[in-house]
């Protein structure tokens, strides 16, 4: 299965993921070729979504110190929800669905998550720093949203300025 990555402004972004009621070949399929897409792309976090399949399935492999991604770190997350969270942290995000565009975020700087793995067992993640702001990002998609969703509106026409001048360069560069 060669996947790819759907892009702002593809209307599936917008969708409203499907709980997963199936743990069988077919999500783990999936699953193994939203890893090798997310790695192909250098990302570090990727929702089902994001390759046009609107299931509650999620990716993260955050690097280590040394700045190394592990698959030995990869967690798969089914159906996820969020049962606390507390604190507030910034950090500029980025998003594969939305390339060459960063800008600070807010988000909650612990959250605790209930979720299922690959095989439908059930299980619980306490989360900080960058893992917890990943989640929290990704958890986004399968609601339908984006980082980009969440700026302030002068920064969200900044960037809607920004992303229609890059998409013009672009168009000018293949032809
Ligand atoms: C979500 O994002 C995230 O623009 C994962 O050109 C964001 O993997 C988690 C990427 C912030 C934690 C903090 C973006 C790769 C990757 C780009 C990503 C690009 C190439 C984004
Ligand atoms: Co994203």
């Amino acid at each position: 299965m060669k996947l790819n990555i759907v892009e702002y402004p593809d209307k599936r972004l917008k969708e409203k993921s499907k709980i997963v009621e199936k743990f069988d070949k077919e999500l783990h399929e999936l699953l193994n070729a939203m890893y090798t897409a997310m790695m192909g792309s250098n990302g570090i976090g990727l929702a089902a979504i994001q390759v046009g399949h609107a299931k509650q399935a999620l990716l993260l492999n955050i690097p280590n110190e040394d700045d190394e991604q592990s698959i030995d770190n990869l967690i798969e997350m089914i159906n996820p929800i969020i049962i606390e969270k507390n604190g507030e942290t910034i950090y500029q995000e980025g998003c594969l669905s939305v390339p060459s565009f960063y800008e600070d975020i807010d988000r909650y700087e612990r959250v605790v998550v209930n979720y299922q793995d690959r095989e439908g067992n059930t299980k619980t993640i306490e989360a900080e720093g960058l893992l917890s702001i990943a989640i929290q990002h990704e958890i986004d998609h399968l609601n339908g949203i984006l980082f980009i969703d969440k700026l302030s509106y002068s920064r969200r026409k900044k960037f809607e300025k920004e992303y229609k001048k890059m998409q013009k360069e672009k168009k000018a560069n293949h032809s």
